[in-house]
Protein backbone atom coordinates (compact mmCIF):
# COMPACT_ATOMS: atom_id res chain seq x y z
CA UNK A 1 0.00 0.00 0.00
CA UNK A 2 2.84 2.28 0.99
CA UNK A 3 4.19 1.98 -2.77
CA UNK A 4 0.90 2.82 -4.45
CA UNK A 5 0.72 5.96 -6.34
CA UNK A 6 -2.33 7.85 -7.74
CA UNK A 7 -4.83 7.38 -8.23
CA UNK A 8 -5.61 5.12 -4.86
CA UNK A 9 -7.73 1.99 -5.33
CA UNK A 10 -9.67 0.22 -2.06
CA UNK A 11 -7.58 -2.99 -1.15
CA UNK A 12 -10.31 -5.86 -1.26
CA UNK A 13 -10.75 -7.57 2.04
CA UNK A 14 -9.18 -10.43 2.94
CA UNK A 15 -12.11 -12.45 4.52
CA UNK A 16 -16.08 -12.24 4.34
CA UNK A 17 -17.88 -9.71 6.35
CA UNK A 18 -18.91 -11.88 8.74
CA UNK A 19 -15.61 -13.87 9.12
CA UNK A 20 -14.92 -12.19 12.46
CA UNK A 21 -18.20 -12.82 13.94
CA UNK A 22 -19.05 -12.65 16.74
CA UNK A 23 -16.31 -10.45 17.96
CA UNK A 24 -16.89 -7.92 15.34
CA UNK A 25 -20.35 -7.94 13.14
CA UNK A 26 -20.61 -8.02 9.72
CA UNK A 27 -22.52 -5.19 9.38
CA UNK A 28 -19.77 -2.96 10.96
CA UNK A 29 -16.96 -4.31 9.21
CA UNK A 30 -19.33 -3.82 5.91
CA UNK A 31 -19.66 -0.30 6.80
CA UNK A 32 -16.04 0.31 8.10
CA UNK A 33 -14.36 -1.68 5.11
CA UNK A 34 -16.62 -0.47 2.22
CA UNK A 35 -18.21 2.83 3.42
CA UNK A 36 -15.46 4.20 6.13
CA UNK A 37 -12.24 3.05 4.19
CA UNK A 38 -13.66 3.55 0.86
CA UNK A 39 -14.16 7.45 1.67
CA UNK A 40 -10.69 7.73 2.98
CA UNK A 41 -9.47 6.36 -0.41
CA UNK A 42 -12.01 8.46 -2.63
CA UNK A 43 -11.39 11.51 -0.85
CA UNK A 44 -7.54 11.26 -0.60
CA UNK A 45 -8.06 10.99 -4.85
CA UNK A 46 -10.61 14.01 -4.44
CA UNK A 47 -7.57 15.80 -2.55
CA UNK A 48 -4.79 15.18 -5.12
CA UNK A 49 -6.80 15.35 -8.64
CA UNK A 50 -6.35 19.07 -8.56
CA UNK A 51 -2.31 18.69 -8.41
CA UNK A 52 -0.81 16.48 -11.19
CA UNK A 53 2.64 17.60 -9.74
CA UNK A 54 1.98 15.17 -6.62
CA UNK A 55 0.72 12.12 -8.98
CA UNK A 56 3.84 10.22 -8.65
CA UNK A 57 4.18 10.63 -4.87
CA UNK A 58 3.44 6.95 -3.14
CA UNK A 59 1.33 6.74 -0.22
CA UNK A 60 5.08 7.06 1.88
CA UNK A 61 6.02 10.19 0.09
CA UNK A 62 2.58 11.90 0.77
CA UNK A 63 2.61 11.30 4.53
CA UNK A 64 6.42 11.93 5.00
CA UNK A 65 6.21 15.38 2.76
CA UNK A 66 3.47 16.94 3.78
CA UNK A 67 5.87 20.50 3.59
CA UNK A 68 6.40 20.31 -0.35
CA UNK A 69 2.10 19.96 -0.95
CA UNK A 70 0.37 22.99 -1.31
CA UNK A 71 -1.22 24.47 1.91
CA UNK A 72 -4.80 23.99 0.48
CA UNK A 73 -4.64 20.84 0.30
CA UNK A 74 -2.02 19.65 3.00
CA UNK A 75 -4.67 19.11 5.98
CA UNK A 76 -7.02 17.07 3.71
CA UNK A 77 -3.76 14.70 1.87
CA UNK A 78 -2.84 13.94 5.68
CA UNK A 79 -6.09 12.77 6.76
CA UNK A 80 -7.05 11.03 4.01
CA UNK A 81 -3.60 9.35 3.35
CA UNK A 82 -3.18 8.35 6.87
CA UNK A 83 -6.74 6.85 6.85
CA UNK A 84 -5.84 5.12 3.82
CA UNK A 85 -2.78 3.73 5.89
CA UNK A 86 -4.18 3.03 8.91
CA UNK A 87 -7.04 1.08 7.79
CA UNK A 88 -4.71 -0.72 5.78
CA UNK A 89 -2.87 -1.67 8.05
CA UNK A 90 -5.84 -2.95 10.84
CA UNK A 91 -7.93 -4.83 8.08
CA UNK A 92 -4.83 -6.47 7.10
CA UNK A 93 -3.89 -7.22 10.56
CA UNK A 94 -7.36 -9.07 11.61
CA UNK A 95 -8.14 -12.77 10.67
CA UNK A 96 -10.85 -15.20 11.91
CA UNK A 97 -10.68 -16.76 15.38
CA UNK A 98 -9.57 -20.02 13.49
CA UNK A 99 -6.83 -19.14 12.12
CA UNK A 100 -3.38 -20.15 13.56
CA UNK A 101 -2.10 -16.58 14.23
CA UNK A 102 -3.42 -15.11 17.23
CA UNK A 103 -0.55 -15.53 19.80
CA UNK A 104 3.41 -14.40 19.68
CA UNK A 105 6.06 -16.87 18.52
CA UNK A 106 9.97 -17.10 18.82
CA UNK A 107 11.79 -14.03 19.11
CA UNK A 108 8.56 -11.78 18.96
CA UNK A 109 6.88 -14.08 22.16
CA UNK A 110 11.09 -13.72 23.87
CA UNK A 111 11.26 -9.38 23.33
CA UNK A 112 7.09 -9.06 24.63
CA UNK A 113 8.02 -11.64 28.05
CA UNK A 114 11.56 -9.24 28.28
CA UNK A 115 9.69 -5.95 28.31
CA UNK A 116 5.92 -7.04 29.89
CA UNK A 117 6.54 -9.65 31.87
CA UNK A 118 4.42 -11.91 29.78
CA UNK A 119 1.92 -11.71 27.03
CA UNK A 120 -0.92 -11.10 28.68
CA UNK A 121 0.37 -8.50 30.76
CA UNK A 122 1.37 -7.11 27.10
CA UNK A 123 -2.57 -7.21 26.89
CA UNK A 124 -3.87 -5.37 29.89
CA UNK A 125 -1.15 -2.62 29.24
CA UNK A 126 -2.12 -2.04 25.49
CA UNK A 127 -5.69 -1.98 26.15
CA UNK A 128 -5.61 0.63 29.29
CA UNK A 129 -3.76 2.61 26.56
CA UNK A 130 -6.72 1.89 23.95
CA UNK A 131 -9.01 3.30 26.79
CA UNK A 132 -7.42 6.20 27.18
CA UNK A 133 -7.33 7.69 23.65
CA UNK A 134 -9.86 10.66 24.07
CA UNK A 135 -11.85 11.20 20.92
CA UNK A 136 -10.60 9.38 17.70
CA UNK A 137 -7.34 7.53 17.23
CA UNK A 138 -5.63 4.17 17.13
CA UNK A 139 -3.69 2.22 19.56
CA UNK A 140 -0.48 0.55 18.22
CA UNK A 141 2.01 -1.87 19.49
CA UNK A 142 4.94 -0.99 17.58
CA UNK A 143 8.78 -1.45 17.15
CA UNK A 144 11.03 1.22 17.34
CA UNK A 145 14.45 1.60 15.11
CA UNK A 146 16.21 0.42 18.25
CA UNK A 147 14.32 -2.92 18.48
CA UNK A 148 12.22 -2.13 21.19
CA UNK A 149 8.58 -2.60 22.00
CA UNK A 150 6.76 0.42 22.68
CA UNK A 151 2.65 0.61 22.99
CA UNK A 152 1.90 4.18 21.13
CA UNK A 153 -1.92 6.12 21.00
CA UNK A 154 -1.95 8.08 17.62
CA UNK A 155 -5.06 10.74 17.60
CA UNK A 156 -7.38 10.74 14.17
CA UNK A 157 -5.07 9.39 11.44
CA UNK A 158 -2.13 10.53 12.54
CA UNK A 159 0.40 7.84 11.62
CA UNK A 160 4.19 6.35 13.27
CA UNK A 161 5.59 6.39 10.02
CA UNK A 162 7.46 9.67 10.62
CA UNK A 163 9.12 8.05 13.74
CA UNK A 164 10.34 5.20 11.36
CA UNK A 165 8.11 2.98 14.03
CA UNK A 166 7.06 -0.93 12.60
CA UNK A 167 3.15 -1.14 13.38
CA UNK A 168 3.31 -4.72 14.43
CA UNK A 169 -0.01 -4.60 16.01
CA UNK A 170 -3.10 -1.80 15.50
CA UNK A 171 -6.74 -1.38 17.00
CA UNK A 172 -8.49 1.28 15.68
CA UNK A 173 -10.86 2.74 18.78
CA UNK A 174 -12.77 5.25 16.58
CA UNK A 175 -16.04 5.09 17.51
CA UNK A 176 -17.68 3.59 13.80
CA UNK A 177 -15.29 0.36 14.87
CA UNK A 178 -17.26 -0.87 17.43
CA UNK A 179 -20.17 1.59 18.07
CA UNK A 180 -23.03 -0.77 16.10
CA UNK A 181 -22.03 -3.71 18.33
CA UNK A 182 -20.70 -2.54 21.31
CA UNK A 183 -22.50 0.89 21.58
CA UNK A 184 -20.51 2.88 24.17
CA UNK A 185 -18.36 -0.03 25.56
CA UNK A 186 -15.33 0.37 24.34
CA UNK A 187 -13.71 -2.25 26.74
CA UNK A 188 -15.42 -4.90 25.60
CA UNK A 189 -14.20 -4.21 22.03
CA UNK A 190 -10.41 -3.94 23.24
CA UNK A 191 -11.25 -7.37 25.09
CA UNK A 192 -12.05 -8.96 22.57
CA UNK A 193 -10.16 -7.60 19.74
CA UNK A 194 -7.49 -9.77 20.72
CA UNK A 195 -9.54 -12.99 19.27
CA UNK A 196 -8.93 -11.22 15.88
CA UNK A 197 -5.42 -9.69 16.18
CA UNK A 198 -2.46 -10.67 13.88
CA UNK A 199 0.40 -11.25 16.17
CA UNK A 200 3.77 -11.14 13.24
CA UNK A 201 5.96 -13.54 13.47
CA UNK A 202 8.75 -11.59 12.46
CA UNK A 203 9.22 -8.13 13.77
CA UNK A 204 12.31 -6.90 12.42
CA UNK A 205 11.72 -3.61 10.39
MN1 LIG B 1 -11.70 3.15 11.16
Amino acid sequence: MLHQKYPFSLPPLLYGFDALEPYIDAETVYYHHDKHFKAYVDNLNEALAPHPALYNQTLRGLLLNGQMQPESARRAIHNNAGGVYNHDLYFKGLAPKNENVHEPKGELLALINRTFGSFLMLKERFNQSALSVFGSGYTILALTPQSRLNIVNVKNQDTLLGRNYATLIIADVWEHAYYLKYKNRRKEYVDNIWNLLVIPEIYRV
